[in-house]
């Protein structure tokens, strides 16, 4: 026992208390007169109920979403990401019951992450950088290609776009590889709204060097199909 304390009460560094019964805690603290003492630090959490027949509850995984509320044996959630992210983990998860102890799910809880590489192939999406929306990583160097039907072009849209100037850059090159014609190569904030390509495929190289990071990119890109506009104006 510290001598300076009237009465102490240690808990070693790191210690967590027993978990509380009900969903209140009450914490009293008196000081007597007399020497000081250094005080205390408690954290407290949340902590979900659980029983032989009821999961700990799930939340939603960031830059995701979860589909399902029931948290009791048996019950199965489903997860999603968001656009431009993709689902890293269990793609659904089971709350089973365990004999002689609390029920647990089958598998941890998925993360929505952005790759650094891609094939797309769908009429639309979403091309993030690393991380996005906090900053991308160093040393990067990722591929996204994006081919739709044979006879349709692509139009990309940039929502949003920071890198670092001079040294962090996105090339897209109007084709299959970077032997295709470059539609562009851009770095740091200024970026045309809209960029189209004229084949049906678009290669994207985007690249970073060894220090300082900004806020990446948000692309959204459409297929375009071209002989619909002809018919059209002919009247079809
Ligand atoms: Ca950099």
């Amino acid at each position: 026992m510290d001598p300076a304390c009237y009465l102490c009460l240690f808990f070693p560094p790191g210690e967590t208390l027993p978990l509380a019964t009900s969903n209140q805690i009450l914490l009293r603290f008196s000081a007597k007169s007399g020497a000081p003492a250094r005080g205390f630090h408690f954290v407290y959490q949340a902590v979900p109920r659980t029983s032989d027949t009821q999961c700990s509850s799930v939340p939603e995984p960031r830059y995701g979403r979860r589909i399902g509320l029931e948290f009791s044996a048996g019950s199965i959630v489903r997860f999603e990401c968001n656009p431009g992210y993709l689902l890293q983990g269990s793609m659904a998860i089971r709350c089973q019951s365990v004999p002689n102890a609390l029920a647990q799910w089958n598998d941890t809880i998925p993360s929505c992450v952005v790759p650094c590489s891609g094939n797309f192939t769908q009429r639309r999406g979403t091309i993030l950088s690393p991380g996005y929306p906090e900053p991308y990583g160093n040393n990067l160097n990722c591929i996204w290609k994006i081919i739709v039907t044979e006879g349709s072009g692509i139009q990309i849209q940039v929502i949003s776009f920071a890198t670092e100037q001079n040294w962090d850059s996105l090339e897209i090159y109007d084709g299959g590889d970077v032997t295709a014609p470059r539609l562009g190569s851009f770095s740091g904030t200024t970026v045309p709204a809209l960029l189209n390509s004229t084949s049906n495929q678009l290669y994207l190289h985007f690249q970073s060097d060894i220090s300082v990071a900004a806020a990446g990119f948000h692309l959204e890109y459409k297929s375009k199909v071209t002989c619909f506009c002809i018919w059209l104006s002919l009247g079809y």
